[in-house]
């Protein structure tokens, strides 16, 4: 399948990706105020990226699913950053045509041919993470990971663990759970955002996902045997305890937390297949979502 070949390739795109965001160019340098804008998987790594800018440091970020966005009047950024693979999708387009103007916007892409280049002010385009799979994978880490070279982060260990998620055993019990909660903290929720949407869309399972302090506060009563609870990034103190109290397999990796969304991503794909479902046709998606 596409989404096999496609997720396979990412140390190689992440590298590249390095490259492009180690180097100058229309990302928003230290001090701006940034609205960063997506949908779908797009929005969960705005998500990602506006807690690791805000959290270096960098200025005000704050991630927008597109269409909540209403930034109309500007709202006092200083610069609105799209993320979008198609470039065609109707609620980043509206953003961007609303701004128009006003606020100075760079979109990363994937097709730099679509009506996001057209409306924006500069792009970051990303054809070699393009994708053919409806289910995004490669499209969206490569792309984080241009932001977090960008922020200043060395990716090598990242590189590394993903080429080891790539080859690390997928357990039986992943396959067989009934239920999967994915937790983070910081940029690392974004990435148990999309861990759960990954699956839902690849392979119907049922997930959630939740800030990691905030699951005891409630969801913590789905956890059960049979399910799956997985943190992304720091575990906070008293959460393996509390889980393991329930029954429910409780998931942490030391490999970096983008490569650990790797192997979730693996995971999507056994589950399509043992259910007999095509992870690049999913039923009810399209590649790009348009009015
Ligand atoms: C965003 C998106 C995808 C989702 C689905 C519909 O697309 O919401 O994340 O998986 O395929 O579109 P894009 O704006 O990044 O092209």
């Amino acid at each position: 399948s596409y989404m096999e070949q496609e997720l396979r390739s990412q140390p190689g795109t992440w590298r590249e990706a390095a490259k492009i965001g180690g180097a100058d160019g229309p990302l928003p340098g230290a001090g701006r105020r940034v609205a960063v804008v997506g949908c779908g998987t797009s929005w969960f790594m705005a998500q990602a990226y506006a807690a690791l800018r805000e959290g270096a440091g960098l200025g005000v970020t704050d991630a927008f699913a597109a269409s909540e966005a209403f930034l109309g009047a500007g709202r006092g950024y200083d610069t609105v950053l799209a993320i979008t693979r198609s470039g065609t999708t109707t609620e980043v387009l509206r953003v961007l045509e609303e701004v128009k103007g006003r606020v100075p916007t760079v979109t990363v892409l994937g097709d730099p041919d679509t009506p996001a280049t057209e409306l924006s002010d500069a792009t970051v385009p990303l054809p070699f993470a393009d994708e053919r799979s409806v289910v995004q994978t490669r499209f969206a880490t490569t792309a984080l990971a241009l932001l977090r070279a960008h922020l200043g982060a060395d990716l090598s260990a990242a590189v590394r663990d993903a080429e080891e998620a790539l080859t690390a055993p997928v357990e039986k019990e992943w396959l067989d759970a009934e239920q999967f909660s994915f937790l983070g903290t910081g940029w690392t929720y974004g990435l148990a955002n999309e861990a759960a949407l990954k699956m839902r869309e690849a392979s119907q399972s049922w997930t959630e996902s939740y800030p990691a302090m905030e699951y005891r506060h409630g969801p913590i009563s789905i956890a059960a045997p049979g399910r799956v609870t997985w943190v992304f990034g720091e575990v906070p103190e008293g959460l393996e305890a509390d889980v393991a109290r329930t029954g429910a397999r409780f998931v942490h990796h030391d490999r970096d937390p983008l490569a650990d969304l790797v192997l979730v991503q693996r995971i999507a794909l056994e589950r399509a297949r043992a259910r007999g479902l095509d992870p690049d046709n999913p039923r009810s998606l399209t590649r790009s979502v348009m009015l």
